[in-house]
């Protein structure tokens, strides 16, 4: 989808009329494109991709409820996304040009990949434990599964082994050595679903997908003013945030990286991303979820690494590429990270005792 079709232009009542359109963001799911309108005011427009989000009506209500339960905790329109609805009244609108919904830009405010400074990515985690806090007391049962199993890693276990049963392309031979590396990992990625279901972890409402480009920070101050990409909060655990958070900030470098002498996970973002998320919601966390807050990373990392290496093989069908081997990459950076955190562990539980005093 190159730019917004007309049919949606004429749908929503956008003040004034749009007059320049173009494509947002780095986001791998959707196509997202921002529309500027006659009037100066700015929108986000969104074409979900129905092939991953294959139930888009429920993902919408979910939204409209979590965004109303946000909205009357916060005093300002920075803070929460707000959707424009149609001519019509709806929050969406899905015809043959796809299913489309549009939100308020929200101005002034600028989303990383990397942070431009260590504070930047605290920020970024208090932002993150503010949203996990002003859902805390959700009605978690009343919210759809947006993608049933999402984080259930031991689940992309079996999806990884049959993409790899099946090899498709056939690119399982030659990328042997990172198929072995994620199966000998296969333990320990269980690990969080195994205490969950011995009830050792409790389920919370949670947003699932908590990248650094999931936060708008102030353009200014870098101050966390909003959370965004709503499309999987869901039911999970903490640590499906605080890991994924790691997984893709913590890192010295770009998630696909090809280089992978420049990819390491810092320690020193790790414990500055603890204490901020501690900061804002470490006081609802049990002290089984603190003591496993390094496992949250680790598995998140072999998690997303693993479902990039099984898209690869797949033929690149479900994360957006604009290279051959991106989704390789991507896999192999998580693999460096992985890596990482293992020899880095004793440090990173003693970053996590310390943030939690
Ligand atoms: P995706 O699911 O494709 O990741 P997002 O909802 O995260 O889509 O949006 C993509 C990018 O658009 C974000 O990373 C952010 O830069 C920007 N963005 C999204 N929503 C808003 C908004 N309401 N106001 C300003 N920028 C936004
Ligand atoms: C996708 O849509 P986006 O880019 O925020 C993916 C996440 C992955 C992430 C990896 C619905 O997120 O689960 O962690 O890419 N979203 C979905 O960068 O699969
Ligand atoms: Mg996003």
């Amino acid at each position: 989808m190159k730019n917004i079709p007309a049919s949606i232009l004429s749908a929503f009542p956008f003040e004034g009329e749009i007059i320049d359109s173009f494509r947002y963001g780095d986001g791998h799911i959707n196509d997202t494109f921002k529309g500027v309108s006659s009037s100066g005011k700015e929108y986000l427009i969104q074409r979900i991709n129905t092939k991953v989000f294959t139930r888009p009506v429920e993902l919408m209500e979910n939204i409209i409820a979590v965004t109303a339960h946000i909205r009357r905790q916060v005093t300002s329109t920075r803070n929460c996304l707000n959707l424009l609805y149609t001519k019509d009244g709806a929050s969406y609108i899905d015809g043959p040009d796809g299913f489309w919904r549009v939100y308020d830009f929200i101005p002034g405010t600028i989303c990383l990949n990397l942070p431009e400074t260590p504070d930047d990515f605290y920020q970024s985690a208090v932002g993150f434990g503010i949203f996990q806090r002003q859902l805390a007391d959700f009605p978690a049962e009343t919210l759809h599964e947006t993608i049933p199993d999402f984080h259930n890693t031991r689940d992309r276990y079996a999806k990884f082994k049959a993409a790899v049963a099946a090899d498709k392309c056939g690119r399982a031979a030659s990328v042997q050595k990172e198929i072995d590396f994620y199966l000998s990992e296969e333990e320990d990625g269980g690990r969080l679903v195994q205490m969950l279901e011995q009830d050792a972890l409790p389920l919370r409402v949670t947003h699932n997908d908590t990248k650094l480009n999931n936060v708008l920070l102030d353009a200014e101050t870098h101050k966390p003013l909003c959370i965004i990409d709503l499309d999987t909060v869901m039911p999970g655990l903490s640590l499906y945030d605080f890991g994924d958070s790691i997984r893709f900030g913590a890192s010295t470098a770009a998630e696909d990286e090809p280089d992978l002498s420049k990819v390491r996970m810092s320690i020193e973002l790790f414990r500055l991303y603890t204490e901020g998320f501690l900061f804002a919601c470490g006081s609802s966390l049990t002290q089984n979820e603190l003591d496993a807050l390094p496992l949250g990373a680790k598995t998140m990392t072999l998690e997303c690494g693993m479902r990039f290496l099984t898209d690869y093989l797949e033929g690149d069908t479900y994360f957006r590429i604009d290279r051959p081997q991106q989704n390789l990459d991507r896999s192999r950076t998580h693999i460096k990270l992985v890596q990482d955190m293992e020899r880095q562990w004793d440090a990173m539980q003693r970053a996590v005792k310390e943030a939690a005093q």
